[in-house]
This record gives C-alpha cells, sequence and structure tokens, in this order.
C-alpha cells in the first residue's frame, strides 16, 4: 500500500455500526446490465462478451486485486495417503498434496476429500476451505494434524487438542449419504490470514503475472484464497472418482467472500454457495448496515486491494456493487445464505444482492430467483430457483440446517450427470 492511501484510509474517522433499518441512506445500485459507457446489456451476448468481462476487471482491479493467473508447469499432486475404510466403510478418505511451485516444497495446499464408496462414480462434489486445519474438520483419527504454523488460526494451538473441534460445520457423514464428495483444505495453506504486505503464502508466485498490474489492484489475500481453490479444482480434475464438471465451492464468512470471488473468477465450478459472507461478500456495499467498507478495510486490511480503500467514506462512486458479483457467476446455480443473528453481515443486505443478480440470471435464459418478491424472505423458508436464499434462525455459523439446504440445492440445480 502506498504511504498516501494508507494516511487516507486511517484518518477515516470510525463509526459505530448501523443496526437499523431506518437509518439506511437511500442508495442507487449501478446496473449490471448497464455498461460503464452508458449503453445498454440487450442480449446474451452482449452480457457474455462486453458486460461480463467489464465486471471481472472492475472487481479485480477496484477491490480484491486482479485474479492472477496460473503456470501449470509449477503445479504438481502427489496423492500421500488413502483409507478406503472411512466412516465404517462408507467412505474413502483420501489426502493429496497441491505444490503450487514445484519442485519446492512450498508452498502447498493438503487436500482433504471424502469420496462415497457405494455411489455410482463419478461423484459430484463440494469443496470448501476450512479455518483451522483439516484435522478439525472430523474427530478421525487417520487425519493428518495440520503442520502449518504460520496462521493466524494455527499458531501454537494446532496439535491433537483440536482434533474433530470444529466438525459440526463439516458433516461428512451427511454429505457421503447423499453421494457427494466433500473436499476440504486449510485456507491459511494458501495465504495466512495476516497483513504481511503480500510476502508469504502464494503471493510470491503471483510476481510475473503482476509486472503490468498497478501495485493498488495487485491480488489481496481473498483473491490469494480464490486462486487456491481454482487450483484446488484443477486437483480434482485428476481424481477419477470425482466428477470436476459438478463441484460446488461453498465458503462461509470471509470464506463466503472467497467462494463468490472464486465462483466469478472460474466458469468450471458448477455452482456457488455463500453462507453468511456478508460485507465484501454477499452483502451490498451500499447500505453500510452492519460491517462496512470501513471497517472491514481497517480490521482486515489484506483481504482488498488497496485501491478499495480509496472508496472508504464515497461507497457512492464504487463503480460495482455485489449483486454485480453475484451476477458474474450466471447462469451457474449460486446459494446466499445468512442467519438472522447475524447483523453484522446485514441479512437484508445479503438477500437484495441475490435478488438484483436476477435481471442477469433471466437474461442468460434461467428462471433467477424464481420471481421471488423484493422483500427478504422469513426466516428459515428457502426461497428463489437457480438463484437460491435462505435467513436461518441463529447466529453466524455453518450449521446443519444450512448443509441440508445445499444439498438440496445441489440435488436440483447441479448439472446432471452425462
Ligand atoms: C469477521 C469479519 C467478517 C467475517 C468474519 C469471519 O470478524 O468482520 O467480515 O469475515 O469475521 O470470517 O468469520
Amino acid at each position: 500500500m502506498t504511504k498516501l492511501l494508507r494516511g487516507f484510509f486511517f484518518c477515516a474517522a470510525a463509526q459505530e455500526p448501523n443496526y437499523d433499518e431506518a437509518e439506511v441512506v437511500s442508495y442507487t445500485l449501478p446496473d449490471p446490465l448497464v455498461m460503464s459507457d452508458g449503453s445498454p446489456v440487450a442480449t446474451a451476448e452482449d452480457w457474455t462478451a462486453k458486460r461480463r468481462p467489464e465486471l471481472l476487471e472492475l472487481f479485480g482491479r477496484e477491490m480484491y486485486g486482479v485474479m492472477p493467473g496460473v503456470d501449470r508447469s509449477r503445479l504438481a499432486f502427489e496423492t500421500l495417503r488413502t483409507d478406503p475404510v472411512a466412516f465404517d466403510g462408507k467412505a474413502t478418505f483420501k489426502e493429496v498434496r497441491i505444490y503450487f511451485d514445484a519442485p519446492n516444497p512450498a508452498p502447498k495446499l493438503d487436500l482433504l476429500i471424502a469420496i462415497p464408496n457405494k455411489a455410482e462414480k463419478p461423484v459430484p462434489a463440494f469443496l470448501l476451505l476450512n479455518f483451522q486445519g483439516n484435522h478439525t474438520t472430523d474427530s478421525d483419527p487417520w487425519i493428518s494434524i495440520s503442520d502449518n504454523t504460520e496462521g493466524n488460526h494455527t499458531r501454537g494451538v494446532n496439535g491433537e487438542e483440536r482434533r474433530g473441534y470444529k466438525k459440526d460445520r463439516y458433516p461428512f457423514e451427511m454429505i457421503i449419504d447423499r453421494g457427494y464428495a466433500l473436499a476440504t483444505a486449510y485456507y491459511e495453506d494458501i495465504d495466512p490470514d495476516f497483513d504481511d504486505q503480500r510476502q508469504n503464502g502464494v503471493h510470491p508466485l503471483f510476481a510475473e503475472f503482476e509486472k503490468n498490474v498497478p501495485e493498488e489492484s495487485r491480488a489481496a489475500t481473498i483473491t490469494a484464497w480464490a486462486w487456491g481453490l481454482s487450483r484446488a479444482l484443477d486437483c480434482l480434475e485428476t481424481i477419477p472418482e470425482i466428477d470436476a464438471a459438478r463441484v460446488a465451492v461453498v465458503g462461509h464468512s470471509r470464506l463466503g467472500k472467497t467462494s463468490l470471488w472464486a465462483g466469478a473468477n472460474d466458469p468450471r465450478f458448477a455452482a456457488v454457495i455463500s453462507n453468511d459472507s456478508g460485507c465484501g461478500g454477499a452483502a451490498l456495499t451500499r447500505r453500510n448496515f452492519g460491517e462496512t467498507i470501513e471497517t472491514i478495510n481497517r480490521t482486515f486490511p489484506h483481504w482488498f486491494c488497496p485501491k478499495y480503500k480509496t472508496y472508504v467514506g464515497r461507497t457512492e462512486e464504487l463503480p460495482i456493487d455485489q449483486h454485480e458479483l453475484i451476477a458474474l457467476i450466471a447462469p451457474r446455480p449460486v446459494y446466499v445464505a445468512s442467519a438472522s443473528e447475524d447483523l453484522w453481515a446485514d441479512p437484508t443486505g445479503e438477500y437484495l444482492s441475490a435478488y438484483n443478480a436476477d435481471s442477469v440470471y433471466r437474461l442468460l435464459g434461467t428462471e433467477g430467483i424464481g420471481g421471488a418478491p423484493a422483500e427478504p424472505p422469513e426466516v428459515d423458508t428457502p426461497v428463489g430457483a437457480v438463484i437460491h436464499y435462505h435467513r436461518r434462525t441463529g447466529k453466524h455459523n455453518l450449521s446443519e440446517y444450512d448443509w441440508a439446504q445445499y444439498l438440496d440445492f445441489a440435488d436440483e440445480y447441479l448439472p446432471k450427470k452425462n
């Protein structure tokens, strides 16, 4: 970040979060079906050839940092271990290591994959990053303990004592029983979650691609995580039991922001699920409800590129808003979910994003949000079609209720097997 930008950003006055709907100032959303030069996007062809690339570029340049390419000659995958009788014989566990800079041993990502044994192969899959290491996602003693000691979430607390500690968020058996694989990896293996001025994780690998990208628009950490998700998909493409054309990328909270950005950039993701992703994810930035562009950039400056910080205090000048991030996933299925007590993430703003992406989905010939109204639905009442939404009762979390909806959604909207 340049000194000038830093100064501007840190001088911005800190404000109390607004949780009052009556205090949301009126705003005008940019129209996803109008080009930056004011010309209309009238056809699916206009969208695909002109507006989609324009919006993708804007989100990269102004917010997350431009998505780097990949040097495939430096990627390598190694199956480390296999357990054919996981979950009492219901599934096969694989641990596969992704080397991002082969033959160098680091950086790397260890993917834990559970594949249902009985289901007809290849199977569709959910891919999601986890917050504390693969061994925290289930109590099975077979799972290797993440050896990452650099991460924000794992420093000093990453041993046996954390095995299975977050298993409620990763209901392997529920997913396997429905015939899906679940692949997960520790997000800080891709890029540790703290501000180190882009020195650690995969950032050094981007140097060549970023030679012509201005510093203020270079890949921030959410982009690094999303880039890592695409490499995980590269890896899944090499596993014969997995149908890589039917992979739904899922993420909770900061990783929900990441799943949306990954899905926007990588059309190979067949569906995208964003759970309680909030500000910088599904929630509309212009509502300034709960977490805002100002607070998020103060607490997590590394998540977004320096250019984004220049919009603190002038959100109305942003050339984009988050409904257009969802539109970038069109026509593929997208699920946005909120929790009723998670006001920090602005459930109404999350719904309105999903709702306002509808015009693009319909232009591309889908049912979009299926005629659901502009008013957010009641709690625990999923609405929509290829764009789906629910607001679960309860707190900020990825719960069994959420997964039950995602499984039904995947059954209905993931492409059918060839
Ligand atoms: C919060 C942050 C949110 C969300 C959340 C999480 O502290 O303000 O934007 O990302 O963390 O990832 O758990």
